[in-house]
């Protein structure tokens, strides 16, 4: 890996993938999202491992896509990279995944953190798909998830003017999860995980496949999906132990199973 630095057990059971091209401000080349994929394939490999926070550093999560890379290409040099697999993979990745971002996540480095399934900000996290200002637009997901997430009147002024909203103008606009003082948003991330960490991953991974759900389909076809991931649970040895640690009085150590 040459530009991100992957620590499965960063804390018990929540892995830790950092970008790491500091000097390009973590811009994504195809090499970077490439060696995401590779790493997520790993860590979804790995049991050990259940949940994973992505972040980047202080100054940037990820200044967008690499524009030097990009900036030559035609239509049909980005038709056959096919750089969308990769984000695909991302997307489809089972375990919780969690953004922990200061400073700047624009273009694809805000798309990235909207394909994860929480974020943590920093008190200077920007976000923003300024992309229009280089005479393009978002081509991962931008305008769907942001406009999901924080509203159409808001995010067609971002997408339009290609101007970034601050923290706690995410936070506020059900963009971010929550935002801590600079020097706290991994610990904020680590802490975050560590509780999902501690649940069933089992039923995690139902649980976070039911909610996406909610963005692919319409109310009775989410509910029904709802209900068989719920019936499955039942299935599990994990809903037998999280119920008898209940009535017992004591914590549930769950497997998994
Ligand atoms: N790409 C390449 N290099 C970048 C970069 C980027 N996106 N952002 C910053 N850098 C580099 C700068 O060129 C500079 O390098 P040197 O000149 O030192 O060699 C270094 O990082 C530091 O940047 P600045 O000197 O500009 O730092 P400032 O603090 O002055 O400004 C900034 C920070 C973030 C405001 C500024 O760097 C900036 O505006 N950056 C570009 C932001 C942007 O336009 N982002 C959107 C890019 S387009 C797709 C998936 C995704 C996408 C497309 C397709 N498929 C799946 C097909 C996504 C597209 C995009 O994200």
């Amino acid at each position: 890996m040459e530009f991100i630095l992957v620590t499965p057990q960063a804390r018990p059971g929540v892995a830790l993938i950092q970008l790491n091209r500091p000097k390009e401000l973590n811009a994504l080349n195809l090499q970077l999202m490439g060696e995401i994929r590779d790493a997520l394939k790993e860590l979804d490999e790995d049991e050990a491992v259940r949940v994973v926070v992505v972040t980047g550093n202080e100054r940037a999560f990820a200044a967008g896509a690499d524009i030097k890379q990009m900036a030559g290409k035609t239509a049909i040099d980005m038709l056959i990279t096919d750089q969308f697999s990769t984000w695909d993979a991302i997307r489809k990745f089972k375990k919780p995944l969690i953004a922990a971002v200061s400073g700047f996540a624009l273009g694809g480095g805000c798309e990235l953190t909207m394909t994860c399934d929480m974020i943590v900000a920093s008190e200077t996290a920007q976000f923003g798909q300024p992309e229009i200002r280089i005479g393009t637009m978002p081509g991962a997901g931008g305008t769907q998830r942001l406009t999901r997430a924080v509203g159409k009147a808001r995010a067609m002024e971002m997408v339009l003017t290609g101007e970034f909203i601050s923290a706690h103008e995410a936070l506020a606009a059900g963009l971010v999860n929550r935002v801590v003082p600079v020097g706290q948003y991994l610990e904020e991330a680590y802490r975050l995980a560590a509780k999902i960490a501690a649940m069933s991953p089992v039923v995690a991974r139902l649980a976070k496949e039911s909610v996406n759900r909610a963005f692919e389909t319409h109310l009775d076809e989410g509910l029904h999906f709802e209900r068989k991931n719920f019936y499955l649970t039942f299935a599990s040895e994990d809903q037998k132990e999280g119920m008898a640690a209940f009535v017992e009085k004591r914590k549930p150590a769950f497997k998994g199973r």
